[in-house]
């Protein structure tokens, strides 16, 4: 069944889920439709009606309430309240990245620093990303091109992403987020030694 979970595309995926959810809705309009009795007084019909929405009310909270409790232990969120080993300051601007170590005292604008940087692997990286102009995207893929964390890179807005490099390699940094004409060149680089 793994398996043949693993061999599914989100997009086949997706059809698939539609498609049984459609086949739902036409089974259950083929049943009310076979179902449904002649018509009664309106008093009654209504009383029934309501008791039975708040019946499918109470349930659906119960459902929502119970579907939140379970699934909040897979949210990431709790292994990193750890301390981040090393801190970055990440600038985004039209069109480049900048990148300084430690926590920037400096305004956007005026901290300095390259579109390279070298971190470790296996190291909790805290990086703290924001914007000297316009929305921008940081987004690190990984060294087989692969998207591994982004977070928005927004203007008076600090944002904290932490992430891990699993393994040594370049991690190149795109923006995700249209921000203009040199947009594609917007290119930076992690070292992961
Ligand atoms: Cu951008």
């Amino acid at each position: 069944m793994i398996l043949f979970i693993n061999f599914l595309t989100i997009q086949t995926s997706a059809a698939i889920i539609s498609f049984i959810a459609g086949a739902i809705v036409v089974l259950v309009v083929i049943y009310l439709f076979y179902s449904s009795s002649p018509a009664e007084d309106k008093v009654s019909a209504k009383h029934k009606v309501y008791k039975m929405r708040a019946r499918y009310f109470f349930a659906l909270v119960f459902c929502v309430i119970a579907g939140l409790i379970i699934t909040l232990g897979f949210l990431p969120y709790p292994q990193f309240q750890s301390r981040p080993d090393e801190t970055v300051s990440v600038v985004g601007m039209q069109w480049a990245w900048k990148f300084a170590p430690g926590i920037s005292d400096k305004t956007p604008l005026q901290m300095e620093g390259g579109s390279e940087i070298t971190l470790p692997s296996n190291k909790l990286i805290k990086f703290l990303v924001t914007s000297s102009d316009v929305n921008h995207d940081f987004a690190i893929y990984n060294t087989n091109g692969v998207l591994v964390a982004q977070t928005q890179a927004m203007p008076d807005y600090q944002n904290a992403l932490e992430y891990k490099f699993p393994e040594p390699g370049d991690y190149h940094i795109l923006c995700l987020e249209y921000c203009g004409i040199a947009h594609a060149i917007m290119v930076g680089t992690i070292h992961v030694k």
